[in-house]
Formats: structure tokens, sequence, C-alpha cells
């Protein structure tokens, strides 16, 4: 089964928590606070792999979470944290934010690795919360929790050449005959409808032949097979455009060559852009060059007689793609402008005054703060009101008037300030 477009959901590991817990030992009394760190989640990392070409795997496999870190042990013991959670893709592959379309990252180099997400950190058991005056923290921080992600998974072949042309004018015959490959021939439409791909090996140069299904007039519009597989050629340098010569079907070359070029340009500017070499097929019906000459006329541009049946032609085809490719540049990176899924932690905050002696402190700091602590004691209140002093929280209600005794509201929190 062949795959090119899939979307997953993928999700790094939460931070384990970090622990709460004293030294206990026969004869040492108050042995102090021992509740060690939680482990780090794991990271989401995409790897791109020659040994796959299809996102096949991808059909049944939609969820692809790594695991967590565990939880912090007594004793200083730090939580185990979780392995990584590599996803292998086909090298051409490019990842993208479901939500807004961005590339995320374009995976081109076997062996390519590529962080997405980011494990959540370990909370900091209670052993780092000890200070002069608190010489026994009864909590600790939470470990980082980390968000679901939906991506877009979309594979854009490598190749080097890319042929296209109307259904059955004889571009898999093509590649059959100048590779290795072996594409299903037939004599009726849409015989190939997945891309197929072959090695030329010439001089010192290898380079690959994209075949793809055949376009038709309104490809663009779904008509056909639409223009989907037009993303396996995206990453060509050379097109070479094939056109029945031989009107076997009834269709004019010179109608059937403009409609192509005009849903190559409806699919993309790029595509339209980069240099074709027309090359006219099945020239071995013809009686003699006239239709040929008429083409380069029209088109204003040389038209390589070929046939397949024959090899007419094929040797004068492959140089010419020699040539061109060597002083075409590779394509790589199709998209550089590469956003990141995490967002930095939003440690904004304003303050709203809700009514006489009730304030509400909202923003990114609110969850911060929540994660950050436990309310579970005295102390760890204190915690909070020194993170809440630090953060310039505290300044700023005063600055908006709040007094002694006044109530304040952060998250499902509420507490009356008192100096
Ligand atoms: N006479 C002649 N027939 C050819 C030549 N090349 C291909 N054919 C025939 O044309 C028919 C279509 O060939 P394919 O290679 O399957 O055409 P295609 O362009 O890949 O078609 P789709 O995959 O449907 O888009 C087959 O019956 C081939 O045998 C040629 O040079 N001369
Ligand atoms: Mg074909």
């Amino acid at each position: 089964m062949f795959l090119d477009y899939v979307k997953i959901f993928i999700k790094a590991g939460n931070g384990g928590d970090g622990a709460v817990s004293f030294h206990r030992e026969k004869f040492v009394p108050n042995g102090g606070p021992d509740g060690g760190d939680g482990g780090n989640g794991g990271d989401v990392i995409f790897v791109a792999t020659k040994n796959v070409n299809t996102l096949a795997k991808f059909k049944f496999q939609k969820h692809f979470f790594a695991k967590d870190g565990e939880k912090g042990g007594a004793k200083n013991c730090t939580g185990k944290s979780a392995p990584n959670l590599e996803i292998f893709v086909p090298v051409g592959t490019v990842v993208r934010d479901a939500g807004t379309g961005k590339v995320i990252c374009d995976l081109v180099e076997d062996g390519e690795r590529v962080t997405v997400l980011k494990g959540g950190k370990g909370g900091k058991g209670n052993n780092h919360f000890k200070t002069s005056k608190r010489q026994a923290p009864t909590f600790a921080q939470l470990g980082e929790k980390t968000q679901k992600y939906q991506v877009i998974l979309e594979l854009k072949t490598i190749a080097d050449v890319g042929l296209v042309g109307y259904p059955n004018v004889g571009k898999s015959t093509l590649l059959s005959v100048l590779t290795e490959a072996k594409p299903k021939i037939a004599n009726y439409h849409f015989t190939t409808l997945t891309p197929n791909l072959g090695v030329v090996k010439m001089f010192d140069e290898d380079f690959v032949i994209a075949d793809i299904p055949g376009l038709i007039e309104g490809a663009s519009e779904g008509a056909g097979l639409g223009h989907y597989f037009l993303r396996h050629i995206e990453r060509v340098r050379l097109i070479v455009h094939i056109v029945d010569i031989s009107g076997s079907e009834g269709r004019d070359p010179y109608e059937d060559y403009l409609k192509i070029n005009d849903e190559l340009k409806k699919y993309s500017e790029r595509l339209a852009s980069l240099p074709q070499i027309v090359c006219a097929s099945k020239s071995d019906l013809l009686e003699d060059g006239a239709a040929i000459e008429k083409l380069e006329s029209k088109i204003g541009q040389k038209v390589y007689p070929i046939s397949s049946i024959t090899r007419n032609g094929l040797d004068a085809l492959l140089k010419t793609m020699y040539e061109q490719l060597k002083v075409l540049f590779k394509v790589g990176r199709l998209h550089t402008d590469t956003v990141s899924l995490e967002k930095e932690e939003d440690m904004s905050f304003y303050i709203e005054k809700v009514k006489d002696r009730l304030y509400s402190v909202r923003g990114g700091l609110v969850e911060y703060c929540i994660r950050n602590v436990t309310l579970s004691s005295y102390e760890s209140f204190a915690h909070f009101q020194k993170l809440l002093k630090d953060k310039g929280v505290i300044d700023e209600l005063k600055r908006q008037g709040m007094k002694e005794g006044d109530t304040v509201e952060i998250g499902d929190i509420e507490f009356e300030w008192v100096e």
C-alpha cells in the first residue's frame, strides 16, 4: 500500500513529579528532606530513513506518545527519565502542524533527525526547597505536563527528473526502458496510480526519474486522479514533458502540451517554471517528421522524438537530460521557514479588579504557578507567595491598590493578603 499523506497525533512524555520524603535512620533525628527529582519525559523525534518509501505504516497507528518520566523517590532517588520516541519516516517527508498547516520540518537526508517535541521536565524533589527558615519542606514540584498535537506527514519524493503528460502517452514505458524499474504498463488511462522511481546511471552520475500518474485537464479541480501526486515531483530539477505525437487517441499534441502546462501552473508556479524537455512519444507510429516540426514551431522549443518500442531517440533524450542536470542545482529542502510546535512558556499576567477588595490574577503565569506549587501546606503556600513576589505580581497588586485583608484569586486558589 502506498500512502503519501496522513495525520497523526504526537505527544512528548510528561515530566515525573518530584518526591516529598524525609531522611529516616535509627538514632538520627530529623534527617532532613531527601525527596528526589522526577525524571524527564521522552522527546518526540522524527528520523528520515531510506528504508521505507511510503507512509503506509501510519494508516493504522495514529498515536505516537513518548513515555512519561518516573516520579522521584526517597533517599534523593531521581526518577528514571523516559526514552525518546523515534518516528521513522521516508526521506522527503514534510511535517506540518495540522492546525495551521505551517511546516515544522522537511526531512531530506537519510538519517536526519529533528526533535519536534521536548519531553516535560521532571519536578524538583522537596530537598530543593530547603532554606535556612524552612528546614523540612513538605512540598515538591510537579512534573511538567506536555500537550498533544496533531501533525500532517506529507511525502514529497526525492527525484531529479519528473515525467509528466496525459494518461497513456507512454510515461511508464519510457521509465521501464531507461531504468531497471518495472512499472505497470497497459493500454488504458490511469494505469499508474502511485509514483514509480527509476535510477539512470550515466558516466559519473546517477539520477532518479519519477513517473507519476497521468494528468488531464481540470486535474486541479479534481478531474481524473486530481493533482495531488504532483507533490512527488515538487523536488525535481527538470521536467520531461511527454506528448503522444501520433495523436493515437484523437487529441492534438499541441493542445495536450498547453493543458498539461496549465495544470502544472495551477498546482505551483515553481513547478511550472522548471526547465522542461519536451518529448514526442510513439514516434514509431509517424510516417514522417512533419508532426514534430509543427509542434516545434508552435511551442518554439526543440522537441525530442522517441519511441520506447524501437528505442529510437532514447540516447539523444538521455544525453540532454544528463547535460541539463549537470548545470541545475539539486533541490534540497523545499521549506526552510519552519515553525516550532511548542511555544515558549507564557509568563505574562495581568490583574483585574473584580470588585472592591477582590483582585484576580490572570494569564499564562497562573498556569505556571499552579503547576509549580502544591498548596497542601502552610509552607508550600509561603513558597507560592514568594513566587508571586519574585514574578512581580505582588508589586503590581499593590500598585493597583491592594491592601491588607483584600482577597486575591489565582486560578482556583483564593487567599487573603497579609503583609
Ligand atoms: N507504438 C508505441 N506504443 C507505445 C510507446 N510507448 C508506450 N506505448 C504504449 O502505450 C500504452 C500506454 O503506455 P504506458 O507507459 O502505460 O502509459 P502511461 O503514460 O504511463 O499511462 P498512465 O500510467 O495511464 O498515465 C501501452 O500500451 C504502451 O505499450 C511507443 O513508443 N510506441
Ligand atoms: Mg503509467
